[in-house]
């Protein structure tokens, strides 16, 4: 891994380094350098040197900048080092094609390398023609002009993909809900643990980072708990500072949080508490921009056997009200059982509840969802409410709570299993 940074930035190699796990390569090298960039390389042409000489030493096979490069730098770097030369925008591309879940996700990503490509592609192509480099193959063959239009047209038509199956994408989620079976998400930081809980959670003994090719095992397991199928997702990290062409396909590979009956939102607790305070908010705002407004959150405090138990206790007394909190150790297995009953408890228990409701598409849904799923005992419309009585699963209730003022919700009886 490269940072090279102006004189005024700090070193980003640690987080350079967690994206790196999660796409699955193990860190043998770092090299930090604070100047402004050298237009041939980047990096000074000593540090070149420094760099060269590792990469022939460890056997290095990829080299990953944290800066962006031009394509006669990374040309240049390829050429000097003998091997392919990426950058975190690249990076973070892999990691989102790893974890992307459906057919909408995989175009976004597409189309966002293409955009990246795209001012790119000419230069490259000549570049190409001086000689063939690791990331250069075959453009040699292109004349420039004809391999831009060629990206330009892929580019159009990716778009107009990407409007098609907005409306196939409704059938699929409504396809879901037909079978009925309850999905849990694991959401997070990349780092906290969701890949470790979800190995947890459903057994399996896929490998988990830091080895190699964690996330290339499937994302979505069925499993029981409690007796009964549920499905569990292990999705994509929150990544601090996604890049802006980045943000539509990083959305997009998220989304499935959003289809999510219940969503487990894993921390590191081992993390100081200022960090656990951002990383938090930071989390809840991602949550909420993806359509995230009322499916049921349980904050999963991770890693609590090396975490400051005044952490977990500040988490439960600062959040404890807004969010049922519980603290875990998914490495150790430490109150996974627990954590098992929680989540059976929002899935299995039935509530009866009376709330008032603004009109709005989000209600539609909900009163529908507890009419499939419930039991509605008194539907009223209202002039700008609907009054509504029923009895229905936790998650549903919790959902209609969430979407209600506080003196609009009241709980009749709860925990009539079903
Ligand atoms: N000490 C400790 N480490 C953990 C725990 N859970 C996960 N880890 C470690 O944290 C790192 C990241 O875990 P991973 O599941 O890949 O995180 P993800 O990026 O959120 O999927 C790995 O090195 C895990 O071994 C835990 O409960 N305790
Ligand atoms: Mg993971």
């Amino acid at each position: 891994m490269v940072h090279r940074a102006y004189p005024w930035e700090e070193p980003n190699l640690d987080e350079l380094e967690e994206l790196c796990n999660t796409a699955g390569y193990e860190v043998v090298y770092r090299l930090f350098q604070r100047r402004y960039p050298h237009p041939e390389y980047n990096i000074g042409p000593s540090k070149l040197g420094e760099l060269k000489q590792a990469v022939k030493s460890l056997g290095i096979n990829k080299v990953i900048f944290e800066n962006e490069l031009r394509p006669l730098q990374e040309y240049n770097l390829a050429k000097e080092l003998s091997v392919e030369v990426i950058t975190r925008l690249q990076l973070i591309l892999e990691i989102f094609t790893q974890h992307a879940s459906n057919l909408e996700a995989k175009l976004q990503i597409k189309l966002a390398e293409l955009k990246y490509e795209l001012p790119r592609a000419k230069e490259k192509v000549k570049l190409a023609k001086r000689g063939e480099q690791p990331g250069f193959h075959g453009l040699g063959a292109y004349e420039a002009d004809v391999y831009y239009e060629e990206i330009n047209r892929r580019i159009h038509k990716l778009s107009e993909k990407l409007e098609e199956i907005k409306y196939k994408k409704i059938r699929a989620n409504i396809q879901r809900r037909v079978e009925g079976i309850p999905i849990i998400s694991l959401a997070g930081y990349t780092n906290a643990g969701k890949t470790t809980l979800f190995n947890a959670l459903t057994s399996s003994n896929s490998e988990v980072s830091p080895q190699m090719f964690t996330t290339l095992s499937t994302k979505r397991r069925i499993t029981r708990i409690d007796g009964k199928p549920v499905y569990v997702s292990d999705t994509v990290g929150f990544i601090k500072n996604v890049p802006t062409l980045l943000i539509s396909s990083f959305m997009s590979t998220l989304m499935e949080i959003a289809e999510a009956d219940l969503i487990l939102l894993v921390m590191d607790a081992a993390e100081p508490i200022e960090t656990l305070r951002e990383k938090l908010d930071a989390s809840l705002s991602i949550l909420r921009q993806i359509g995230v407004t009322s499916t049921p959150i349980i904050l999963v405090l991770n890693k609590m056997d090396i975490a400051p138990s005044t952490n977990i206790e500040t988490a439960k007394r600062e959040l404890g009200q807004s969010y049922p909190v519980i603290g875990i150790s998914a490495k150790r297995g430490d109150n996974i059982d627990e954590l098992h009953r929680l989540i059976s408890r929002f899935l299995n228990s039935f509530v009866a509840f009376r709330a008032s409701l603004a009109y709005s598409d989000e209600t539609k849904r909900l009163v529908q969802q507890t009419y499939l799923r419930g039991r509605v005992i008194d539907l009223q419309y209202q002039d700008s409410t609907i009054e509504i009585e029923a009895e229905a699963p936790l998650v549903v209730a919790e959902k209609i709570r969430r979407l209600t003022n506080p003196s609009g919700f009241r709980i009749i009886r709860r925990d009539s299993q079903q």
